[in-house]
């Protein structure tokens, strides 16, 4: 049961963040700043406390809080973010969760992102992506190992982080897209393989026993229903304008 959330405002200056999505439309910061406000109205629905912080001007991605830890009931481990302009968010989130947690480091030369880490119960799949690096898996894995955990590393092929394609809905299920349907490392769990159309909506988020997704999927949407899940949508037009989506904008613990 999660009972916390932390979350960053985004700033005025968030469309210079990293971004792969080009769009023929901007980015709007009113509607990202309403889209967000609902997030986490929606988060506080779900039973978390949010802590919520202001934006860090010299890092547009900042609200991207995820990227910056990963915490469990026992520890939050401060990540190293693996992209140049993101690097040093982490410093600021570091005295924030030590007022809930123990708190252990990455250490360059490894990197991580909190986007390639997948918790499923006390197993971790640890994405090898762009943003985290082998060494920065192996420092993670032994800090998660240290608690009682177990992990893996998972090649993340395309798409940004792991939990881009990859997240855990709860009832022993998966939500992946057709890219990791056969993957042996996932074998052991219930899978439900997304359209190609609609692979953005991997990107869900659970907590407690809501389900929050992407508005617009409605093919996902459907397999998901049928499964009982309680689903809230959610827009995210102007995250994932910025590469981002539902996971992004909280640590929850
Ligand atoms: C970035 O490229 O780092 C940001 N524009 C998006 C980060 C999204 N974070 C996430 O998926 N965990």
């Amino acid at each position: 049961m999660f009972t916390h959330a932390i979350a960053r405002r985004p700033g005025k200056n968030f469309a210079q963040g990293l971004t792969t999505s080009f769009n023929a439309k901007p980015p709007q910061y009113d509607l990202l700043c309403k889209q967000h406000e609902t997030y986490l109205e929606t988060i506080k629905s779900c039973g978390l406390e949010v802590t919520l912080l202001d934006p860090l001007p010299d890092y547009p991605d900042a609200y991207f809080v995820e990227d910056t830890a990963v915490v469990t009931p026992d520890v939050a481990v401060i990540t190293n973010p693996g992209a140049k302009a993101r690097n040093g968010e982490e410093d600021f989130m570091a005295p924030v969760l030590a007022g809930f947690r123990k708190t252990e480091h990455i250490l360059a030369p490894g990197t991580v992102d909190g986007g390639d880490v997948l918790q499923v119960g006390n197993h971790f799949f640890i994405g090898l992506s762009e943003r985290t690096n082998k060494e920065g898996a192996a420092q993670l894995g032994r800090i998660l190992e240290s608690y009682g955990n177990t992990w893996a590393a998972v090649e993340v092929g395309a798409g940004l982080h792991f939990k881009s394609s990859v997240n855990y809905v709860g009832k022993n299920t998966l939500l992946v897209t057709a890219d990791f349907a056969e993957h042996a490392a996932l074998s052991k769990y219930n899978k439900i393989v997304l359209e190609k159309a609609e692979a953005y909506a991997a990107n869900t988020l659970l907590v407690n026993e809501h389900l929050l997704m992407p508005v617009g999927y409605p093919d996902t949407r459907k397999q998901l229903k049928v499964l009982g899940f309680d689903i809230i949508e959610l827009e995210t037009s102007e995250v994932r304008k910025m590469d981002g989506g539902l996971t992004c904008m909280s640590i929850r613990f």
